[in-house]
């Protein structure tokens, strides 16, 4: 057994987006591509001699294989002990679980999350730290300059280590040790939630549907939901985690998540449904016949953790990616805690938690969360949302009409328009940034453009700046339109359009998304000239 120096020569794609690097797998498959990523980790992070990683991902296609590269690169560079999920299964929020309870140095999660896996679909990699979240920008920057100097990387010449049994084994002078990737964090949910309230729930005869997708919730909602929660068999369906997910798109909207979205509006519907992406992290709550927004789900549970029994002491604060509605931000107002606003992607809600500024933080893109790990939690949004349930005894729909009553209603909405030429994308985004002294101050019928900008982040702990987050027009009463670039994306650009309105009338409350925000849609097409400028005429997704 030896360790092998291979030269080899930069990448110049190796720049992580919103969430780790995410290629095409033919990409990573190139000779030397994952490697050269690893060892820009490696180059860049300065673990100590001896430190302990995490290691997992999401069981898509090139995610064993990857593990056993990923492995062999770690004993040779130094690592003490990496700790790996039992077939490398390992959800995101699980994994930044075990990089918190076993105080390891930090961890790599292999996941394109809700995109397609496959031979031909897609494959990520991306560094956690030791808080158990996503690299700082900082971090993912550094990892960034390494790859495009790289020359050489450093591997084991050794056979594969078995992982489908819990075992220790030896690489060199490294520890692999292959655990239960669903123990600790089931562990972990029993702690926050009051799992007898629940089961006493289901018990009375409260049906629930939960869709894994075939991704990589389906064994941690199977020990939950079903063994220690008493959900009956058959509540979790698509549990069996597969590597192209069955076909499917394991992206939890009511697009992709047709065959749940089917069952929860159709006759003899269950009270609870929810959904759960690639990698665990998003989550979809659906009530009977009912949709609730991942904006309105953020604000509701912050209304509500007080009944939840790891919350009862209150929250310290609330953070919301910038393009999420501000339902969050009415109900901070109420608790008289901050409500933060950040940039897209879970890697800057990490300073706030670690500094105890906030509690809970949210995405309009099926993420929430809270300071028990450092990642969006699918299952924990689920189980809070059931905890809540088992409390105050209404429906789905009661609760959010409840919350509608006491707050307003922030209509809401997202236009995603998938596959765009780059250069098409950019230029409207282009457009919009030339059009913004004329549209400031400009009345489109009872819309008044008060601020046009592009959305610069000043990080309140550490002080770093993260600029050209999204374009924002805001209008003078509280309406927005938000127009964004994808960072997740392998194919073309994908553009985010981004809309909300806020409505005290309770009257208008029942009104549909779309209906309500009829006029804000128009404008946002007229003044983007997007239509024209993609030649687009719909979006691809609604959400
Ligand atoms: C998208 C979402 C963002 C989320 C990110 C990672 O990013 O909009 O809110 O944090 O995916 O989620 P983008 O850059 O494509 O808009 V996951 O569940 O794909 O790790
Ligand atoms: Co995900």
């Amino acid at each position: 057994m030896s360790i092998l120096t291979v030269n080899t020569r930069p990448f110049s794609d190796q720049k992580p987006g919103t969430s780790g690097l995410r290629k095409k797998v033919p990409v990573f498959k190139q000779a030397h591509y994952l490697e050269n990523f690893v060892q820009s980790i490696f180059d860049s992070i300065a673990a100590p001699q001896d430190a302990s990683l995490v290691l997992g991902g999401d069981g898509r296609y090139y995610n064993r294989e990857a593990i056993q590269i990923i492995l062999k690169m770690a004993a040779a560079n130094g690592f003490g002990a990496v700790l790996v999920g039992r077939g490398g299964i390992l959800s995101t929020p699980a994994a930044s679980c075990v990089i918190r309870k076993h105080k390891t140095f930090g961890g790599i999660i292999l996941s394109a999350s809700h995109n397609p896996g496959g031979p031909d679909g897609d494959f990520g990699i991306k560094f956690n730290s030791s808080n158990g979240g996503p690299a700082t920008e900082t971090v993912t920057e550094a990892i960034f300059a390494k790859s495009k100097t790289i020359f050489s990387y450093r591997i084991l010449d050794v056979a594969d280590v078995p992982l489908d049994q819990l075992c220790e084994t030896t690489l060199g002078g490294m520890k692999v040790r292959v655990f239960d990737p669903v123990s600790d964090y089931a562990e972990l949910m029993e702690s926050l939630f009051d799992f007898a309230a629940i089961r006493a729930l289901l018990k009375g005869g409260f049906k629930i549907k939960f869709d894994a997708m075939h991704a990589v919730n389906g064994p941690y909602a199977k020990e939950i939901l079903e063994a220690r929660l008493g959900a009956p068999a058959g509540s979790v369906m698509n549990g069996v985690p597969l590597e192209d997910f069955g076909g499917g798109h394991p992206d939890p909207n009511l697009t992709y998540a047709h065959d749940l979205v089917e069952i929860m509006y159709g006759v003899d519907a269950p009270d609870f449904g929810a959904a759960s992406d690639g990698d665990g992290d998003r989550n979809m709550i659906l009530g009977k016949h009912f949709f609730v927004t991942p904006s309105d789900s953020l604000a509701i549970v912050a209304a509500n953790a007080t009944l939840v029994s790891g919350y009862k002491q209150g929250l310290a604060g609330i953070a919301r990616s910038m393009p999420t509605s501000a339902a969050a931000d009415r109900v901070a107002k109420a608790l008289n805690i901050p409500c933060y606003e950040t940039p897209t992607g879970w890697k800057f809600f990490g300073n706030l938690m670690d500094a105890g500024k906030v509690t809970l933080c949210g995405e309009e893109s099926f993420g929430t969360s809270s300071s028990h790990v450092r990642e969006k939690d699918g299952l924990w949004a689920v189980l809070f949302w059931l905890n809540v349930l088992a409390v105050r005894k209404q429906s789905v729909e009661a609760i959010v009409r409840g919350h509608w009553e006491k707050f307003g209603r922030n209509f809401y909405s997202r236009y995603d328009y998938e596959g765009l030429p780059t250069e098409a994308a950019n230029g409207v985004m282009q457009h919009l940034r030339e059009s913004f002294s004329a549209l400031t101050g400009k009345q489109f019928d009872k819309y008044t453009v008060q601020v046009c900008d592009d959305f610069c982040y000043t990080d309140p702990v550490d002080g770093s700046i993260s600029k050209n987050q999204g374009i924002r027009i805001l209008f003078a009463d509280g309406s927005r339109i938000i127009f964004r670039l994808s960072g997740t994306g392998t194919e073309g650009a994908t553009l985010r359009v981004y809309l909300e309105q806020y409505e005290p009338d309770v009257s208008r409350h029942h009104l549909d998304a779309q209906e309500a925000l009829k006029e804000l849609i128009g404008i946002a097409l007229g003044i983007s000239e997007l239509q024209t400028l993609t030649g687009r005429d719909q979006p691809t997704v609604i959400t």
